[in-house]
């Protein structure tokens, strides 16, 4: 297990990565060109200067997160097979430069929702929340304006403002396409992607759909252990991989998380290690990454993932703001190096125990 860090690089993050290498265990981060638009190609001298940065604090790019894919591949337009050449493009200069785990996600127009950047806890720390009865009262123009009010200041990955604008055409482009034909296009792009996978040992790692339902009426293909492995079994090739996101997955709480961690062993790239507590419904609201706060056995998801020999790269996921802390939304430096600490606890007790 290689635990890691997101760090969104040095002109967005508000942490510098040198306070990243003194997180007892995080030998490496996962990151991305920041400001570099879905559909772009990444140069290797690009790539070099992001490695470079992160080198300097004596950490390597574990991987990247993400690398996003352009909206013309996912609606499947007639324009996608122009930016699968540059994502390709792209994962070449990757390869070459020696990086092999690329976390990218298939949800059309937006990365993930949440409807409370920082609901109000009983400790005085604030967490991330989603509420079913917020998104179905509001539309996505006023989601992009409460989201760009409450964030600190900072600039949300995948909620750039300047994407509002874009809004309109998006659902426009979206209209017609159903969840088979945006599992389709999937395949029709991963398919294209795994010869240059193969060549440089790539390993692709979808992050599943945040929350696991619909929303705004867009479709949504990867919620669940059914859809997850129809989409392994259509490419059966280990470079077509996943994010194991448990606050992703287990944001429907019917789906059991240790039990997709057994059906994908050896599919599993990129843990994704968080909590969340459920509300009514399809409600909740993050929360630290110990058990006792949440609603998921974090022992039991560690083990699940040790068990199946997992060895890919780990993070602590979202984390709340805490010490008064203010950075991108979920993206602290403090609730999430307490998550690394636990989740290396967890990690060394289970190995330990296993040996006896
Ligand atoms: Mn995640």
């Amino acid at each position: 297990m290689e635990m890691t860090f997101r760090w969104f690089g040095k002109e967005l993050d508000t942490i510098p990565v040198k306070y990243i290498a003194q997180i007892p265990g995080v030998k490496g981060v996962v990151t991305t060109i920041c400001n570099k638009k879905p559909g772009a190609l990444w140069t290797r001298e690009e790539i070099k200067a992001l490695k470079a940065d992160v080198s300097e604090a004596g950490l390597k790019i574990s991987g990247i997160e993400s690398v996003n894919v352009h909206d013309d591949i996912k609606a499947g337009t007639g324009e996608r097979d122009l930016y699968i050449e540059n994502y390709i493009r792209t994962l070449e200069a990757l390869g070459e430069e020696d990086i092999h785990m690329v976390c990218y996600n298939f949800m059309p127009v937006f990365d993930w929702t949440r409807t409370d950047l920082a609901r109000q806890l009983p400790d005085g720390s604030t967490a991330m929340a989603y509420e079913d009865e917020v998104v179905r009262s509001t539309d996505p123009e006023k989601m992009f304006d409460s989201i760009k009010n409450s964030a600190n200041g900072t600039i949300m990955p995948g909620w750039e403002p300047e994407r509002v604008t874009e809004i309109r055409k998006l659902f426009d482009l979206y209209e017609n396409i159903s969840g088979e034909d945006l599992f389709n296009n999937l395949v029709y792009f991963v398919t294209a992607v795994m010869p240059v996978c193969n060549k440089y040992d790539i390993k692709m790692a979808i992050h599943p759909d945040d929350p696991a339902h619909s929303v705004f009426g867009l479709p949504r293909i990867l919620t669940d252990k059914k859809r997850i492995l129809r989409l392994m079994e259509a490419v059966d090739d280990v470079h077509n991989g996943v994010t194991l996101c448990t606050g992703a997955l287990g944001s429907d709480r019917s789906n059991d998380i240790p039990d997709i961690i057994r059906s994908l062993k050896g599919r599993i790239h990129f843990a994704h290690i968080r909590n969340i507590k459920y509300g009514d419904g399809r409600d909740f609201r993050e929360a630290s990454h110990l058990s006792q706060d949440g609603s998921f056995d974090m022992y039991e998801i560690v083990k699940t993932l040790i068990d199946t020999g997992f060895d890919g790269v780990v993070r602590p996921d979202h984390g709340r703001m805490i010490w008064g802390e203010k950075s991108i939304p979920g993206y602290g430096l403090y609730d999430r190096a307490l998550g690394a600490t636990y989740i290396n606890g967890l990690w060394e007790a289970v190995t330990k125990g296993k040996r006896q």
